[in-house]
This record gives C-alpha cells, structure tokens and sequence, in this order.
C-alpha cells in the first residue's frame, strides 16, 4: 500500500535532509544448504545475465510460458506508462492449467484444500481444475459475462475462488477479488468503481471454529449496486441465505455445463485483475495488472526465489486468496509452474494452536511462505507447539508483507526450518505484481531482517530527498528505476492518480512509499513506510529498527513503534510491546526494555515511553496500523478504524495509556 502523496505524510512533511539514521548492527549470516545450492533453479549467473541485458533476460524467462502468439516488442515505455511483450497473444487459463494436462501431467494435483473443520478436504488434480475452470468458463458466458466486464469475487478460501478467478481469465474477464473480511460499505465502492456486472460469491466460510456468513454483506452492498446483473452463490457452509432475484447457485449453473472450452488467446496487455489496495486516505486504488507481463514475472520469481521443484516439491503460502501474496504466489504463479499446493481455509489456532505445523506435517510440504505477523504470534504462543510436529520435509522458508525483524527471521529459521532451511524475506507490493527483492535460496549468504538484493532483472535503488543513490551505509527511499514486467499499469480509471501517488517524488522513478538502507556490503534492509518514519532531535529514525530491537530481547513477542509529538525533540518515540507467552509484566520492564534499546541502536533509539499491551492494531492483512497507534500517543480521537481486524483492540490499548507515565 503505497501513500496517498508520497513524501507529504504527517512525518514526510518534517522530514529532515538527513537520510534515514542507520542504527541497527547485525552479523549473523546464513550462507545456502550446499545440496540447494548445487541444484538451484536459478544460479549467481542470472545477475549478471540480466545485468548483461535486462530484456534478453525477461524474453527468457516469458518463453517459460506457452504463447499463442510471440510478441514482436519486448518493451515499450512512455514513462510512466509501460507496454510488454506487445504484440503478443496468450491465455493465462491455458497457461496455468490446460498445458500441464497436455503434457501428460493431468493427475498431478494442483491443490490439496484443507476446510478449517478437520477433515474437511479436497485434492484437485490438474485434470479436475480444467473441467471444473472449463464449467464456470462457459457458466460465466451464460450469464452474458466477456471479455473485458469485470466481475467481483468476495469468497472464502474454498477451491471455487481460484477457479472462479481462472474462469474469468479464461474468458478475459477482469476479475476484482474482494477480501472476504471487508465489509458491506467496502465491497459496494469496490464494486461500483470496477462497475462489475457480476458478483461472485459464497453462503460464508469457516472461520474460528464457526461459520461465517458472507451472503448478507453482498445482499447489502448489492441492493445498492444498480449494475450488477447477477450473484452468482458457492454453497458452503449450509447456512441459510435469503435468496434475491439476481442470485443464482453455483451449482445449479456450473455443475451442469459442459466441461469442454476453448481457451482464446488474449493479447499480453489486456487486462488480467484489478485488485484494490487502500490509501491512507479516500477511495481505494484499483491497481491493475495485464497479461503476459505479470505472468512472466510471477511465473519466474516463484520459480527462482522458492526454488520450485514442481515434480517433488509440496508448495504452501498461507495468505488469503483476497490480498495480491494469494493472486501471485497461491494462484497464477504456482499453477503456471505446474506446483503441487495446499490451500487451507481457516485460522491458524482452530482448532489448536499447532494446526499449521500440522499441516505441514500431514502433507509433506516442503516450501512454506508466511508473514511475520503469524511469525511473532506463532513466537508467542511458545517453542514447544511448533516442536511437537515432523517439519523435516522442509527446505525452504519464505517471509512477505512487513519487515522481518532478525528475531522473527531467527526463530522462523530455527524453529520451522530447523536450522536447514534457508529464509527468503520478499519484498514487493500489490503494486509491483510480483516479488522484487530478495535472496535467492541457492546463492544468497543472508542476513536476518534483510531483504539483500533486487532480484535479476530488477533495477532497485535507495535515493536521498534529491533522488541521488545513498552510499553503502546510507539511508533514503527506496525506488525503482527501470520498469519492470508485473508492475501495475495505472490506477483503474485514473491514470492522474497514478502518476501523482507513484512517479511524481522522484523525476523518472517508480516511489512505492517505503524507506530502505543499504548496508556496508550493498545489501537492502527495508525500514517500513516513509508516512512512519520518526524525525527525533532532528534524526530521522525507523520504527522498523527500534521495533527490531524491542523483539531482541527475550521477553518481546511483538512491537510498534510510532513517533508523538514531544516539546523538547520535536517527535519522541512511544513503544508498545506485547511479551511472550513465558515472560511475566513486572513493574520494571519499560525501564529494561528502553536500556536494552539504548544498548542495541544507540541512545538517540532510547524510547520516551513503552507500554505492554495485549494486541497490536493490524490490517486485515496483518500490518500494524502505527497511525492509530500515533492517535493514542498523542491523545487524539482515533481516526479511520474500518480496516482494523478488530476495533476492541485500540480499547484495550487506550486503557493502558493513563498508567503509563513519560519516563526520563
Ligand atoms: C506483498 C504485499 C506492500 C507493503 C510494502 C511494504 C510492506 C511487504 C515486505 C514489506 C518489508 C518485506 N512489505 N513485504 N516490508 N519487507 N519483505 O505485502 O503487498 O499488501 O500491497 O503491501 O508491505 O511496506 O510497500 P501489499
């Protein structure tokens, strides 16, 4: 989520001339498992390759996939405004699906789905994908869907909502995935600024042990979406729905189609999905993605970055459908490489707190692609769930969506890889497609909380207010400053809008929002968005890195960390921590902290105030929300809570403030 004006955020505004402080040392490193490294997918060769010719590169690596056409321009760029592989014509469904079969890989599965009530599964071969994307193809046609309509998705993580998602491409209808937890007002402004014709959806999902509903929040966001023609409802929880004139069950449509269709080739840049991502302010931004360039790029980084070894490997990322990690990593990219992937519906304490390690260890899966949010909650839940389960099938670990701090990454590392695996910390946004920065597992020495180098192809750099590049040592903002084949192609409708929020900071570069160092080595570290970047005693200070430094220490599960206004440093750092299952609040534990603080960045990090909490305010998609945290800090009524996961969390914290006197 990039911000609304780059550079102009509440702390963007102060931002000193001074670079981001670069406080944080760390001199673990964990070279790659020899065995990896000598099988890897993807060698040191491919940097120099695409350093060599960054288009040769990106020509290879799109004749990964079948084309029904080649193109004839592998690029055309009008800055900011970006054209791949032109010319071109090939169909992600067939892409993704169709081929595998007619490769003789029809048995392969594609998915083992395992529902949150236990037992509760499913295994999709490649063959069954076809029929089952073939069915909703031509069910979508009977309903009058073609290409370039749009059509909005808000489903569990049932098998239906890849194959809904496969069918719209299929047909070159754009889908719109909705994260089923948004609710009723977010889905209605969704729908109206993609003006889909079609909803899909289901009766609800499992989650926490119970179902969930979801067909009342599109009954009500529909009743107010005039140009939506048809719902069309997956039943899956049983529950009971009301039934309007525009709803039509999935099963009374799709089961009954034929299971043939002709997959048409669609040009490379016709458009894919757009799927939205919310602004600090105003209406969400449709970022939309085409064809052949965003396949290209998912394709490959899932290749390279994961060391996917389709025959063998047992793939799992444990991200929701609705968020882009889930479109590029569950969806087009493991699929277009024929993977074998798990897709488990639920949450990961239902019904305990070792389901996801069971699941690893039921189906074997080898790569496993989480977010350091479910690391440090898995960290403070105890060392002894994840013990209990075999996870020697193992071999690679994946970190995306925040910065990893090098305790997170460590115990990851520890912990569920069991010191073999190597972590991949990938950086990239719903902007980006695709992963942008990261280690590659066979050639990467890595460092923990680092994200180490832009990926082969990939020309990343961190510049200074002016836009000149840092030196190694340095701080700044991260920027991209060649175009890239996933990268969105504007804002859904507002191409202004993408030119003010991502390419107007810097002259000729791509702003994702984010502050990154490069270290002494020229390795990238992100420290987190530039809206949160603290400005102390004229020192502009990471949260990322204090926050780091907070989870260090034994004790700390969890931490965030916002800048408040203070009288004598123009911002003071305000700390909340949540401690680990083991550790008792003891009255003397913010002093500690904030020594154990001072000791590891230096006394400029040395936060005025910490405050232990229960819970952290996060996104859906769990990111910490510092801007709330801020409004506590500085006393302000909250501002816009309707992306929080759960609104009684700020209570909880609020309660905690009078308490919690400013220390020395
Ligand atoms: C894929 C995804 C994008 C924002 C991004 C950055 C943060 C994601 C990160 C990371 C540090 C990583 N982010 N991966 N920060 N290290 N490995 O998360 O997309 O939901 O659009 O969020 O997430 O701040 O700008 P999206």
């Amino acid at each position: 989520m990039a911000p609304e004006t780059p550079g102009q955020g509440p702390s963007g505004a102060n931002q000193s001339q001074e670079t981001l402080s670069n406080l944080l040392q760390e001199t673990r490193r964990f070279a790659p498992p020899e065995e990896l490294a000598a099988s890897a997918n993807v060698t040191a060769a491919a940097y120099d390759e695409a350093a060599e010719d960054r288009l040769a590169f990106w020509e290879r690596a799109a004749e990964r996939l079948t084309w029904a056409k080649r193109w004839d321009t592998t690029l055309e760029w009008n800055p900011p405004f970006a054209k791949w592989f032109l010319g071109g014509q090939l169909n992600v469904a067939y892409n993704c699906v169709d081929r595998h079969v007619e490769a003789g890989r029809g048995d392969k599965v594609a998915y083992y789905w395992e529902g949150e009530p236990e037992g509760d599964t499913r295994t999709l071969t490649y063959a069954d994908l076809q029929r089952e994307v073939n069915k909703a193809a031509n069910a979508l046609q009977e309903l009058g869907v073609g290409k370039g309509d749009r059509v909005a998705i808000y489903m569990p993580m049932i098998p239906e909502l890849p194959i809904a998602m496969l069918a719209c491409a299929r047909i070159g209808a754009i889908h719109s995935v909705v994260f089923g937890g948004f609710s009723a007002t977010a889905l209605k402004s969704r729908i109206d600024d993609a003006d889909a014709k079609l909803v899909i959806t289901a009766d609800g999902g499992f989650r926490r042990g119970a179902p969930s509903a979801l067909k009342p929040t599109v009954d009500e966001a529909v009743a107010e979406c005039p140009g939506v023609e048809h719902v069309l409802v997956v039943r899956r929880t049983g529950q009971d729905v009301a039934v309007t004139p525009k709803d039509i069950w999935w099963h009374d449509l799709v089961d009954k189609q034929s299971d043939v269709h002709a997959a048409v080739p669609h040009d490379a840049e016709d458009p894919l999905y757009i799927l939205y991502t919310s602004g600090t302010t105003g209406k969400p931004k449709g970022i939309l993605h085409t064809t052949g360039g965003y396949l290209t790029q998912v394709a490959w980084t899932h290749h390279a970055v994961f060391d996917l070894k389709p025959e063998t490997d047992i793939y799992w990322c444990t991200a929701d459908i609705g968020w882009v990690t889930g479109h590029s990593y569950i969806v087009y990219g493991p699929l277009a490489n024929g993977a074998t992937s798990v897709i488990y519906e639920g949450t990961p304490d239902t019904p305990h707190r070792g389901r996801f390690w069971e699941i690893v260890q039921k189906y074997k899966v080898t790569i496993c692609y989480t977010a350091p949010t479910a690391i440090r909650t898995f960290m403070k839940w105890g060392d002894d769930i994840p013990a209990k389960y075999d996870m020697s099938s193992l071999r690679v670990l994946g970190s995306v969506g925040e910065p990893i701090n090098p305790e997170a990454y460590v115990w990851y590392r520890e912990h569920i890889g069991g010191n073999r695996c190597p972590v991949v910390d990938t950086w990239w946004q719903t902007e980006t497609g695709a992963i942008m920065i990261s280690p590659l597992p066979g050639v990467t020495a890595t460092k923990p909380g680092a994200a180490m180098r832009p990926l082969p192809g990939i020309v990343a750099d961190v510049v200074d207010d002016t836009g000149a590049s840092v030196p190694n040592g340095g701080g700044g903002f991260l920027v991209v400053r060649e175009p890239w084949p996933s990268m969105l192609r504007t804002i859904w409708g507002d191409d202004q809008r993408y030119i003010d929020t991502y390419w107007s900071r810097f002259e000729g570069m791509y702003f994702p929002g984010d502050g990154a160092k490069r270290d002494e080595d020229g390795d990238l570290w992100l420290l987190g968005r530039v809206d949160d970047v603290m400005l102390v005693s004229g020192h502009n200070i990471s949260t990322t890195e204090v926050e780091s430094a907070l989870v260090s220490h034994p004790k700390v599960a969890e931490a965030a960390v916002v800048g408040a206004t203070d009288p004598v440093t123009g911002q003071a750092i305000v700390a909340f921590t949540i401690l680990r299952g083991s550790a008792e609040e003891s009255d003397d534990i913010a002093a500690e902290l904030r020594n154990h603080v001072a000791k590891t960045l230096g006394p400029i990090a040395k936060p005025r105030q910490i405050l232990v909490v229960p819970e952290l305010p996060k996104t859906r998609s769990g990111k910490i929300m510092r801007r709330l945290l801020r409004d506590v800090a500085e006393n302000r009524s909250l501002g816009d809570v309707t992306t929080l996961t759960d609104s009684s969390v700020m209570k909880l914290i609020s309660e905690k403030l009078p308490t919690a006197k400013p220390e020395d």
